[in-house]
């Protein structure tokens, strides 16, 4: 087996981290808007609204949306055959619980779409990429509130419509299981609009606002197949695969816990239905869910195509014999793998790990598979106006490998691979733009000074050469 024909090659990008033009349209405040700027090791600040005199990086972006055209020209001389990015829910539904769509915000995607299909690249859309209404969070409590299926399935069901023969893939909640690490404030914020109050348990809060979510994405998976029969509606998993860190069988054990902790969301959104693991786990808790027959059967009736999943780094953690038998606590018991390398930013770079996963999710579900994000955040200087990312290169060709042992070796079926941020963004996760993850340089910093022109680094013309020669030429 080699790598499809007609292999997705692409670069993935996410609304909030690049378009910009916050209010632009009619846009509403989403809660990406009200994030400021980290760095790292700083945690970005959640803000009561918009506040004045704050650094909310997100707001201009790298100005795609005014951009956008000359962009994906430079997405097509660098030979993409798709581009991954979202919808921004708030220029659909700037509020998120009108009941008519805003027509700016359609028009935009539509012209998107459109620059996009004109050189022959494939939109691949994510429907909620951490970037849900703020008024959603205000008014409802995010989703600990069921009314959010309904503001949701008719989000998707809009877009669906609306982009039905312009969009063939697509997913519903990007990265859904970063909030298995609800200690801290930003997955539960990004992932699903929740704020806590100093003395809630925050653990089946999650847990009911994931279950929404997947109700949510079930319905919306159901309700596009019926739209259009062709369309490949696909899970967004962050996969970072938790190894044990000996062979004594406690660590293993425990590892084994962990993933099912971290990754039960995916066998929901492939199977249809609740694992026992974690049935047994509420039961034994004595966490109390509103999950329905109705809702069991809405989830059995919307499986997902294929899996997607973003891939940057693998965990390792150790039995700590913490009183609560394997049960694990993220935010404590990871631990720092001494086998790897690991990034400025402390994320471990484990190559083998990405053959590895495709492994594992292809055992478990038997979907075909979509690298939706994989990449390499550093700092680049920039040395006589150019930018030589040897780093960056290395870090995407050993990946590449990887994936194409998994295809060739092991038989994994893999629809693509779309780099993550290969036009520099705002990280999600710190908010800066010093953690580049780009063959396209921008130039913008921090505190939001730069010109935002753009220009090629030396990654830009080696991944030319791999998509040209579909992956031989590494
Ligand atoms: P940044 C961790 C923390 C935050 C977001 O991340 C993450 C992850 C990955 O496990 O997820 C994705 O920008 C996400 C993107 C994000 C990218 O990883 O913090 O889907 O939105 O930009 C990289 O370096």
């Amino acid at each position: 087996m080699t790598l499809r024909n007609d292999f997705l090659w692409g670069g993935a990008v996410a609304a909030h981290q690049l378009e910009g033009g916050w209010q632009a349209g009619g846009k509403g405040v989403s809660v990406a808007d009200v994030m400021t700027v980290g760095a790292n090791g700083v945690a970005r600040r959640i803000t009561d609204g918009v506040l004045p005199d704050e650094n909310y990086p997100n707001h201009e972006a790298i100005d795609f949306y005014h951009r956008y055209k000359e962009d994906v020209a430079l997405f097509a001389e660098l030979g993409l055959k798709c581009f991954r990015t979202s919808i921004a829910w708030t220029r659909i539904f700037p509020n998120g619980d009108e009941l008519e769509p805003n027509e700016a915000g359609l028009q935009f995607y539509d012209d998107l779409f459109d620059e996009c299909l004109k050189y022959g690249i494939e939109p691949v859309i994510t429907l909620s990429h951490f970037e849900m209404p703020y008024h959603l969070v205000t008014e409802y409590g995010g989703w600990r509130n069921r009314q959010l299926i309904d503001f949701f399935v008719r989000f998707a069901e809009t877009v669906f419509k609306r982009y039905k023969n312009k969009v063939k893939y697509w997913m519903t909640f990007n990265e859904i299981n970063n909030q298995a690490n609800y200690a801290e404030d930003f997955a539960p914020f990004t992932n699903s609009g929740l704020k806590f109050t100093d003395d809630e348990d925050r653990e089946p809060v999650m847990y009911q606002a994931a279950h929404y979510e997947l109700v949510a994405s079930a319905k919306a998976v159901k309700i596009g197949h019926d739209i259009n029969p062709e369309f490949q509606i696909g899970s967004m998993i962050a996969m970072c695969p938790i190894y044990p860190a000996s062979m004594d069988p406690r660590d293993i054990m425990k590892a084994q816990v962990a993933m099912q902790r971290r990754y039960w969301f995916s066998d929901v959104h492939a199977r249809g239905h609740y694992p026992s693991y974690l049935t047994a786990y509420f039961k034994r808790r004595g966490f109390k869910l509103d999950i329905t027959e109705a809702d069991k059967k809405d989830l059995a009736a919307g499986t997902v195509d294929y899996i997607g999943f973003s891939y940057y780094r693998s965990f390792a953690v150790k039995d700590t014999d913490n009183g609560a038998g394997f049960d694990y606590d993220e935010a404590k018991e990871l631990i720092r793998n001494p086998y790897v390398d690991a990034s400025e930013w402390g994320w471990q770079i484990d190559p083998l790990g990405l053959r590895y996963v495709m492994n594992w999710f292809n055992e478990r579900y038997e979907l075909p598979l979509f690298i939706v994000e994989n990449g390499f955040g550093a700092v680049d200087e920039v040395v006589d106006g150019k930018i030589h990312d040897d780093y960056r290169i290395a870090y995407l060709r050993a990946h590449i490998e990887q994936m194409i042992d998994a295809v060739e070796i092991d038989g994994v079926d893999l629809l693509g691979y779309t780099p993550w941020g290969f036009i520099d963004l705002v990280s999600a996760g710190t908010g800066e733009m010093k953690k580049r993850y780009g063959m396209i340089y921008v130039d913008k910093d921090n505190d939001g000074k730069g010109t935002l022109s753009r220009s090629k680094k030396d990654s830009f013309d080696w991944y030319q050469k791999v998509i040209k020669s579909n992956g031989k030429e590494l």
